[in-house]
């Protein structure tokens, strides 16, 4: 079975932010849990490097386009392995080999006669590249997410017939109802289908920084259409001398932040209609991460609004694991929510250095204490059973539904419920009673299990953990179809580790 995964390609006229790490570790998940399924993954996230949004600010720095997003790009790249995401390719529109792909899609949408010349005329937000609706003007003519006054545009462009594909945009809404995940975001993409659509730009001619439109050469593509394109050109390089599409698309999911929804839930449908290509299986928008500060006030973090949380730091304060597990178990993926270093710390705390990690370290001391480091080779405690039953099943159909947050706090009413286990048996109690030792011994080695089974299932969240810990316990494998409590055998010897979270400097 094949699963492919994409993030947004993100701009590179700034560094990126923890909003961005967080689709990316979203994906990334959802990535992981995949190949622990058995599943042939590809997981692509990259750059967006054309367009208007590059080529102010390259001008406004004095540097070329190029020069710009070169040396952005690298700070995306650098981005991935602090975040420890297993991405198999890193696009970059600029990348000869799409620029190339893009025309060869986008003259077939024109052989398709599916775009005409015409006048633009009408608000434009060079911050989000987009031809603004008059439903989606803010008082003032300003756009309501940057909040900047919008640029009155007038200029000689290519249109994509977009009015065209109203229909059967409908029709492809009635058919798939999960095409669009979670339902608000569906209902609202198909509100904006419903209130009618207008014909949109293809190309722009005040622009040079941009892929050239092969039956114009004046014009270059209008961004967006170069950017959503990378889902599909990737795939046709990015294994050398392989193409990949035959095998990865349509693509499984594309995950994306509820800013971008209308360009993937109505225009990139309607483009790979147009252009005879497959469409994606489904599309599932998250909310934003907004910064909660000391009054309460919570604001979108943005690289415009200034008030951004470095995840560099963050990760130098608490690690990479830290920075995963708080995200996805302090918003809920879907909603918006607030984040503050405040609730970042009770969690680590509370929850990864106490719940799990003291868990983990008692445990294997215990082990090591009273059984001189060997898993008692005896059967799980069956009183534990029925709260482990199902529990990798329940987590993969959450996970097929994209419900990163729930799945995660499914694990975890189970590590709590070791911790309960381990208050109700008392091991340092029985462990002074000859006549308790098989007690003892079941109690250790259900512990043992069940930090492995959740451990298991941790393992997309809190990858690196996840790795120390069942090298610890002996127990490495990380198929889903182990993460059954008593799937796998005691008897076997495990290693002390290092506090798992341990205080910070
Ligand atoms: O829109 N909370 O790029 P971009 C959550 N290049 N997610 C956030 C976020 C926040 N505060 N801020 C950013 C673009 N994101 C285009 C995309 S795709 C073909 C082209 C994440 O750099 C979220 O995924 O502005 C959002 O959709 C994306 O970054 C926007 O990134």
């Amino acid at each position: 079975m094949a699963f492919y995964v994409t993030t947004p390609i993100y701009y590179v006229n700034a560094a990126p932010h923890l909003g961005h790490a967080y689709t990316t570790i979203g994906a990334d998940i959802l990535a992981r849990h995949h190949r622990q399924r058995g599943e042939e993954v590809f997981f692509l996230t990259g750059t967006d490097e054309h367009g208007e949004p590059v080529a102010k600010v390259a001008e406004a720095e004095g540097v070329s386009p190029k020069e710009l997003a070169d040396r952005n790009a690298q700070r995306f790249l650098d981005l991935l392995p602090r975040i420890n995401v297993s991405n198999d390719f890193f696009i970059r529109t600029s990348d000869p080999r799409h620029k190339q792909r893009v025309q060869e899609v986008m003259q077939r949408v024109h052989d398709n006669g599916h775009t005409y010349k015409g006048i633009y005329e009408g608000w434009y937000c060079p911050k989000c590249a987009d031809f603004k609706t008059e439903g989606e003007i803010a008082e003032g003519n300003t756009c309501p997410i940057h909040r900047i006054p919008l640029d009155r545009e007038h200029e000689e462009n290519w249109f994509f017939r977009l009015s065209t594909f109203e229909q059967p945009l409908k029709e492809l809404y009635a058919q798939r109802p999960d095409f669009v995940a979670p339902k608000t975001r569906y209902n609202e993409a198909l509100a904006f289908i419903n209130g009618g659509l207008q014909d949109v730009s293809l190309s722009r001619a005040k622009i040079t920084w941009g892929v050239e439109v092969p039956w114009d050469p004046a014009h270059v593509f209008y961004v967006w259409f170069d950017a959503l394109l990378n889902y599909y050109t990737a795939l046709s390089f990015a294994r050398d001398g392989e193409d990949l599409t035959d095998t990865f698309w349509p693509a499984s999911y594309h995950i994306l932040g509820k800013d971008i929804l209308k360009f993937h839930a109505v225009f990139w449908p309607a483009m790979l209609l147009a252009a005879g290509i497959p469409l994606p299986e489904r599309e599932l928008i998250h909310g934003y991460l907004l910064m909660r500060d000391a009054s309460g006030e919570e604001t979108k973090m943005s690289k415009s609004l200034g008030n951004v949380l470095d995840p560099f730091e963050v990760m130098d304060t608490f690690g990479t694991d830290a920075l995963r597990y708080y995200c996805f178990r302090e918003v809920s993926f879907g909603n918006d929510g607030g984040v503050s270093t405040t609730t970042f710390g009770e969690r680590y705390e509370f929850e990864l250095a106490n719940e799990y990690g003291n868990l983990a370290s008692r445990t294997l001391a215990m082990i090591g204490r009273y059984r001189g480091g060997t898993v008692p080779d005896v059967d799980v405690d069956a009183a534990l059973r029925p709260d482990f039953e199902r529990l990798a099943d329940e987590v993969a159909e959450l996970l097929d539904h994209a419900e990163i947050t729930q799945a995660l706090d499914r694990i975890w009413q189970r590590v709590r419920r070791l911790n309960r286990y381990v208050e109700e048996r008392a091991p340092w109690q029985l462990a002074k009673d000859d006549g308790k030792a098989d007690e003892l011994d079941v109690t250790l080695r259900s512990l043992a299990e069940g930090i492995r089974t959740v451990t298991v299932l941790l393992h997309p969240y809190v990858p690196e953990t996840a790795a120390k810990l069942l090298a610890a316990l002996g127990q490495e494998d990380l198929a889903l179809e182990t993460a059954a409590f008593g799937a796998r055998p005691g008897g076997g010897a495990v290693t002390q580790v290092p506090p798992l979270f341990p205080k910070p400097q």
